[in-house]
This record gives structure tokens, sequence and C-alpha cells, in this order.
């Protein structure tokens, strides 16, 4: 019998990457997405097969986290063996603009899946996966994060996952549920959504140096983060499920850098020679050859509260999962920055 899988966040970043993994290993999948006034399916439209044909092993059902009988009507549907929760308004700076619908969606609708699992539980034991942040540990004084790092959450996003987090914990050990936490470092791919830095910083600078944009603003060039690919951590997510016991698991690479030198590394690639000068917000990079300023910092992306450093320990996950990245950050920006030339000479 062939397994089945649900996923919410199907149309997101990590969405796409784990149907297209779930559907190579013969799943059948399950995927919710929103209603929107514009199509929000570009990522996996190259998986959509009509439902009528009967050997469709993709569907697509509308739903929102906000929903709760959206949720229990679908679930109770498709009894899935797997539900994997993607969902979320997941970007740190616009939760600070919208915290309410930010809690609302990330951390209340994390509550409203496990609920159903737990009225469902008698007519099927669902596992469950909950997508957790390194931007937990937000403002820690831990140089390197694992499972055992406090928490210092420094946004609504966060503290929104901080709440899921503790909430899939708290319904595996009150209700015995297959629910566990993944506590992700950042990662990135060809598919990262486009207000994310790094797809900022590599689809801006492959256009200027194609000459089809000028400049590029930025926020603080000096947080650093620890940058692996999204393929990599779908595996991982998959893995976590496959445990014997639920469990919650760091997946990151363990190295990080600045936001300025993933730049350098990006202009590096375009062979681009840049050159920096000024201070804070008045920092800015000028591109040798015409002594033009390519980027400027700008007060709009700063954050009214910063994390300022993270770098993940994924030992538990290398000894427990046998999981380790295996795509390295010049490799993915190779990727990157390949990807953005070919949609503009599309
Ligand atoms: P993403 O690209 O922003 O995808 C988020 C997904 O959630 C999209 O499918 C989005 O739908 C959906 N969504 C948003 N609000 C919803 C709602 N109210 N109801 C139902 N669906 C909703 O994020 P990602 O990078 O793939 O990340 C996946 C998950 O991992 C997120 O929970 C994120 O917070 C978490 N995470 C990500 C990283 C990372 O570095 N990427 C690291 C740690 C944790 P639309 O397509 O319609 O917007
Ligand atoms: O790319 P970012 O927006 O990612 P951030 O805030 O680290 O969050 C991402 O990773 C988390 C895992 O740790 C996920 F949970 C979350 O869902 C999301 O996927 O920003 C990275 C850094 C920040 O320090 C930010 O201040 O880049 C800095 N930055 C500098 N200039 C900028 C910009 N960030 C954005 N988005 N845009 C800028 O212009």
């Amino acid at each position: 019998m062939k397994k089945i899988a649900l996923i919410f966040g199907v149309t997101g970043q990590d969405g796409s990457y784990l149907a297209k993994f779930l559907l190579k290993k013969k799943y059948i999948v399950h995927g919710v997405r929103r209603r929107s006034s514009s199509f929000n399916t570009k990522r996996i439209d190259d998986i959509y097969v009509d439902p009528t044909n009967k050997n469709a092993n993709f569907f697509l059902h509308y739903g929102d986290l906000t929903d709760s009988l959206s949720i229990f009507k679908l679930i109770e549907k498709i009894l899935p063996d797997e539900i994997y929760n993607l969902a979320a308004q997941s970007h740190v700076h616009v939760s600070f603009e919208v915290p309410e619908y930010t809690s609302n969606v990330t951390a209340l609708g994390t509550l409203r899946i496990l609920d159903t699992l737990k009225t469902l539980q008698k007519k099927k034991k669902i596992k469950f996966y909950q997508a957790g942040s390194s931007e937990m540990f937000g403002k820690t004084k831990n140089k390197i994060q694992n499972e055992k790092t406090i928490f210092y959450p420094a946004s609504p996003y966060a503290i929104s996952k901080i709440f899921s987090h503790w909430i899939t914990k708290n319904y595996r050990e009150s209700y015995n549920l297959f629910a566990s936490n993944g506590i992700l470092f950042n990662h990135e791919s060809p598919l990262r959504g486009e207000t994310f830095v790094t797809k900022k910083i590599v689809t801006a600078l492959v256009k200027i140096s194609l000459k089809k944009q000028k400049k590029l603003y930025l926020g603080n060039l000096y947080s650093k983060r620890d940058w692996g690919h999204a393929n990599d951590y779908v595996k991982a997510i998959w893995k976590i499920l496959q445990h014997k016991k639920p469990d919650d698991f760091v997946i990151a690479t363990g190295r990080n850098i600045t936001i300025k030198e993933f730049v350098n590394r990006v202009c590096k690639k375009l062979n681009m020679k840049i050159f920096w000068t000024g201070k804070g917000v008045n920092e800015r990079a000028i591109l040798k050859n015409t002594n033009k300023i390519i980027i400027e910092c700008n007060k709009k992306y700063f954050r009214p509260s910063e994390v300022p450093s993270l770098k993940g320990d994924y030992s538990k996950a290398k000894k427990i999962l046998k999981w380790k990245p295996l795509i390295s950050l010049n490799e993915l920006i190779t990727e990157m920055v390949e990807y953005e030339k070919q949609q503009i000479n599309q």
C-alpha cells in the first residue's frame, strides 16, 4: 500500500521540494493551498496532474490554517499517514507589521491541526511534523545552538514558532501523538521567496551584472546565518517522521557567514569586482570598473529587533537520523545564480 502524505504549505519553497521528494518515494501526496487572487502554484505546476487521471498521485485542496473547519474536514477525509505542517506567515520582518495575523497562522494554525489529530486518533494514528525554526534561538548568547539551547525569540514570528514547538511537544506527551519538531536553520534554493535576503541578493546582482537593474538596497549586513539547501533539508524532515519515536531535531550545516560575505561570494561568482565603503546605514558597495554604487543600505530593511548570529549543531540528527547536509553554500550560490540567469534569458 502506498503511503499517504498531507502537506500544509505545499505551494512554498519547502512544500514544493518535499512534495517532489515524496512522489519519488511513491507516496500519494495531498497538498493544501490557499485561495489567492493570482496564481500561487508556480513552484508545483510541474507536478500537477488532472485529478480525474486514474494514475494521479498528487492532489491539491483549498484550505487555510486560520480555518479550523477546513483543516478538520480535510484531515478527516484524507486520513493520511503523515502530515507535514510547513505552512506559516514565514517572513520575520513582516511579522512585526502583522503580528496578530502571524500568531494566528504560525502559532494557532499548528494547534488547530494537532487538536484535529487528537480528535481523530481512534480512527487513525497520524504522524505529525512541525516546521520549527532557528529563529526561536533569537538573541541567544550560545555561539552554536542545539536541541538543549534555551530559546530567546526576537520577533512575533519566532514567538509563534515557539508556541508551535511547545504545543507539539505538549500534545505528544499529553495524548501520545506521534508529533515531532524540526528546528531548521535557514535553507535556500532557486525557489526561495523573492523577499528573503539570499534570493533578493542573487536576483538583483544577476540583473545588475546584465545591466537590467542599477541598485540593490539592503538592511543589516552583519547578521550571520547558517545557510543550507532546501533539497537537503526536506530529506531531514522526512527522516524525522520515519524515526521509530517522535522527537525534536536541529537541522543545520554548522557553518555561518554574514550577509556581506554572502554578497561578496555572489559577486565573485559573477566576476563582479566591488569594494565597500562607509559605515552603518551609509555603507555601500561600489563596482570597481565603473565606480558606480551598486549596493546601498536602507533603514526600511532593518528590523525593530535583530537576531545577530545563528549557527546550528546538527550532531543529534547526524547520529540518530544518519543525516548530514550534502550541498555546500558555494554550490547553492552557483545553482541560484544559474537559475536566475536562465529566468532572465527566457
Ligand atoms: P514559504 O516559502 O514562505 O512557504 C510558506 C507556505 O505556507 C506557502 O505555501 C504559503 O502559501 C503557506 N501559507 C501561508 N499562510 C497560510 C495560511 N494562512 N494557511 C495555509 N497556508 C499558508 O516558507 P518555506 O521557506 O517553504 O518554509 C516552510 C516552513 O518552514 C515555514 O513554516 C517556515 O516558517 C519554516 N522554516 C523555514 C526556514 C527556511 O529557511 N526556509 C527555516 C526554518 C523554518 P502561499 O504560497 O499561498 O503564500
Ligand atoms: O533572509 P531573511 O529574511 O531570513 P531570516 O530572517 O533569517 O528568516 C528565515 O530563516 C528562518 C530560519 O532561521 C526561518 F524560520 C524564516 O521563516 C525565514 O525563512 O534575513 C536574513 C538576515 C536577517 O538578519 C536580516 O536582517 O538578512 C538580514 N537582511 C539584510 N538585508 C535582510 C535584508 N533580510 C531581508 N529579508 N531583506 C533585506 O533586504
